[in-house]
């Protein structure tokens, strides 16, 4: 199972609309949904982010500073309850579409330790993957063994699977059309880079790092791929895609080459 294994990580942004409070974005869901179930036998696990629905009550209750007042413990559960209901709506869709989707909850088999993972049992998870399911996870608010509690990113909890699981590819579906040199939301000229590699990656995030014009949209991107760094090292094949444009989330899926960045070591 280990060495064919996907995982894809659905961006928040591409299955909620973000200016809209838990608002979902029905039809880009559905249609990945049976993007998904037309590609081949693959072993995939897919983890989605929070968008409109868990974000805004993060925010709210100020979870990612952790644990500080007493009103935060009902925030957790709100926003646990918003994330549940978002991934409802995504294993709706999947199943729907005959997919052999099983929600697994994160924080029931992870903790962390000032923000980073440092407790996972993947006993379950490779225990359905054996099944041939495919397990559902999504970023979560998680117990923290120094913060009392933390924020654990799709994007971290991605990255590390697929570290542990030995995948051979990570698809991450964003609302762009991949790593730009610079913000392609206010840059007409900016450049989608087709090949990385870690090496042009970290150049880039340093480049970041020092450029107080960066946007919030590259600063967001390079946040992403630090975090993916640590499996593209172990030589896993990371993509970054738009998961808004039809067609590109099952080219990447079944290995054809399609719009993007392929970020390899
Ligand atoms: O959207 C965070 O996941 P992300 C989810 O992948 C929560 O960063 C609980 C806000």
């Amino acid at each position: 199972v280990a060495s064919r294994l996907t995982v894809l990580k659905l961006g928040g942004s591409v299955i909620t609309d973000k200016t809209k409070e838990f608002t979902p974005s029905t039809e880009t869901i559905a249609r990945i949904m049976k993007e998904i179930s037309t590609t081949e036998d693959e072993s995939l696990i897919i983890v989605h982010g929070g968008g409109s629905y868990g974000h805004p009550l993060a925010k709210l209750y100020r979870l990612s500073n952790g644990h500080t007042n007493q009103t935060q413990i009902l925030g957790f559960a709100r926003t646990r309850q918003a994330m549940m209901d978002l991934n409802k709506i995504i294993l709706d869709s999947a199943i729907e579409n005959h997919l052999p989707c099983i929600s697994v909850q994160p924080s029931a088999f992870i903790r962390t330790r000032n923000r980073r993972i440092e407790d996972i049992d993947l006993r379950i998870v490779s225990g359905l993957m054996d099944l041939h399911m495919i397990p559902v996870m999504f970023g979560d608010v998680v117990l923290d063994m120094q913060l009392g509690f933390s924020i654990l990113s799709g994007d971290q909890l991605a990255s590390r699977l697929a570290i542990e699981l030995g995948a051979k590819r990570m698809i991450l579906a964003a609302d762009v059309d991949g790593v730009f040199d610079s913000d392609p939301k206010t840059n007409p000229k900016a450049y989608l880079m087709e090949r990385m590699t870690t090496q042009d990656a970290e150049a880039l995030i340093e480049r970041e790092k020092q450029d107080d014009r960066g946007s919030d949209v590259t600063g967001r991107m390079m946040g992403k791929i630090k975090e993916m760094l640590a499996a593209v090292e172990k030589g896993i094949q990371v993509v970054v895609l738009n998961g808004c444009v039809p067609g590109r989330i099952s080219n990447a899926l079944t290995g054809r080459r399609t719009i993007g960045t392929v970020i390899e070591r």
